[in-house]
């Protein structure tokens, strides 16, 4: 439905009040006595470095340990299909030899991907990185090698920055109250206060040590919380001011927390408001399986395409194997990924999501001038019919190739394609407006495939 002129200024003017009131509310709100919660507010991180994390769009998520020798799920598997007693025991066996930290980089770099984050220590307490504080680490295997200091000079060498996962939840370690299996257990001597200095000389080591961090990626906070998880993140951020540290990093009991939300598993909803980035498997586990079911290059693409359409980063997880190579048929699909995104980068790197929202039909990005359309499914009579576009159009091209025809009026947009010319994947449209795209109000599309 098309807006007129009127009704658009007063729709805006009524925006500008509802905030104005929010603003008030949230000022009289403030004045009063600040209770703990509020006290121990959440460091607003620099715009410039979220907006630096943004840009990036696609990342690698490395999920790693001892654990790839038995094939079964990182963290979850001890006490489980793995018991303990032998699960904390592997590292004594793992001897990576392969690893080649220019070589996972290069994996990630020629996927297009332009961070990467690796799991320093998942639930199973397991340190890939010779810590102070424990011996449980990659210090005591037979390898030895400082994994996250040759993945971090790696990362400097490609232009690819370095980031950090670290679980909160240990269920390794005495002092952490929740053990295995799936931290349903309680440990006989609980000690909250030890385990959070244990943790905070961690998290330390890892700022310090291992150069300029793009983000700690926090994971399972369990009954770690505000009282503690408040003055770690503020340490953390005076000694990295550009550190980005995700919604995890303790418990909320209700309080929104966190520089980006993470929906894990699953493309995160349409949201400009608030930064997120869906993390995600490129088979099954987070860890190495063997024979583990591998996404299709289309679902990998249409993965990355809906994220960004929904304005969010997509960190995709690869599990490397136990002799310390990845898997040659996933460094295949990342390569064809990064074939792709040689080809439609632009329509993802730098771009904010929409302003058509995503649905069957496919999704859009934006930037500057500039709408690129991902169109996966067509209308029976080979078009797409969207909601009118409060900007004119100057021009269309499709990237994917074929004769695209466009008809804008105060009603709708439709473009036309032939049937023959439209992309597997998706077929990707550049559009040129005349004004900053990204300042057209989203929209729905309605779904007109009759499907
Ligand atoms: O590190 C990965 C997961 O292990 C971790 N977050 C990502 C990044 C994570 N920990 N807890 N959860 C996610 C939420 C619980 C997920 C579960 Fe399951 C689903 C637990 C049981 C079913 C994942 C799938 C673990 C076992 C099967």
């Amino acid at each position: 439905m098309i807006k007129s002129r009127e009704e658009r200024s007063m729709y805006m003017l009524s925006r500008i009040a509802a905030v104005i009131i929010t603003a008030a509310i949230a000022s009289t709100l403030y004045a009063s006595e600040p209770n703990k919660e509020q006290q121990t507010s959440w460091p607003e991180p620099d715009p410039k470095a979220v907006k630096a994390w943004q840009d990036m769009r696609f990342g690698m998520f490395i999920h790693w340990g001892p654990v790839s020798l038995t094939g079964h799920e990182i963290g979850w598997s001890r006490g489980k299909e793995t018991p303990v007693e032998k699960y904390d025991m592997l590292y004594k066996e793992f001897n990576p030899v392969k690893f080649n930290a220019d070589e996972w980089v290069k994996t990630a770099a020629d996927a297009g991907m332009k961070y990467l984050v690796i799991t320093t220590k998942h639930h199973d307490g397991f340190c890939l990185w010779p810590s102070e504080v424990t011996d449980y680490d990659i210090g005591g295997t037979p390898f030895k090698r400082d994994v996250l200091k040759e993945l971090s000079d790696a990362c400097k060498k490609h232009g690819i920055r370095f980031g950090t996962y670290y679980s909160v939840c240990d269920w390794h370690n005495p002092a952490y109250p929740l053990g295995s299996p799936g931290g349903n257990t309680k440990k006989p001597n609980p000690d909250l206060a030890a385990y959070d200095k244990y943790l905070r000389a961690q998290t330390t080591e890892l700022v310090k040590n291992y150069g300029t961090l793009v983000t700690m990626w926090f994971d399972v906070p369990q009954v770690y919380d505000v009282t503690y998880g408040a003055d770690m993140v503020k340490e953390l951020r005076a000694l990295q001011p550009d550190i980005l540290i995700n919604n995890r990093a303790y418990a909320k009991r209700g309080l929104s927390v966190g520089d980006y939300d993470t929906p894990e598993q699953k493309i995160g909803g349409f949201n400009r408001e608030r930064p997120w980035e869906t993390c995600m498997t490129i088979c099954r586990q987070w860890a190495w399986k063997p024979n583990d079911e591998m996404k299709s290059l289309k679902q990998c693409i249409q993965t990355l395409i809906y994220t960004a359409g929904g304005d969010g980063n997509l960190l995709f997880n690869v599990g490397p194997m136990p002799d310390g190579l990845i898997e040659q048929r996933q460094v295949e699909r990342l390569k064809e990924m990064g074939n792709w995104m040689a080809k439609y980068g632009d329509g993802i790197y730098g771009t904010r999501g929409g302003p058509f929202k995503p649905g069957k039909w496919g999704a859009s990005t934006c930037k500057n001038n500039t709408i690129y359309m991902f169109v996966m499914e067509w209308s029976p009579d080979n078009s797409l019919h969207l909601p009118a576009l409060e900007k004119q159009i100057k021009q269309v091209k499709s990237l994917t190739g074929g004769d695209v025809t466009f008809n804008q009026t105060d009603k709708n947009l439709i473009f036309t394609i032939p049937a023959t010319s439209r992309d597997e994947i998706a077929t990707v449209l550049e559009i040129t407006v005349d004004g900053n795209a990204f300042a057209i109000t989203p929209m729905n599309v309605e779904d007109k495939s009759g499907k």
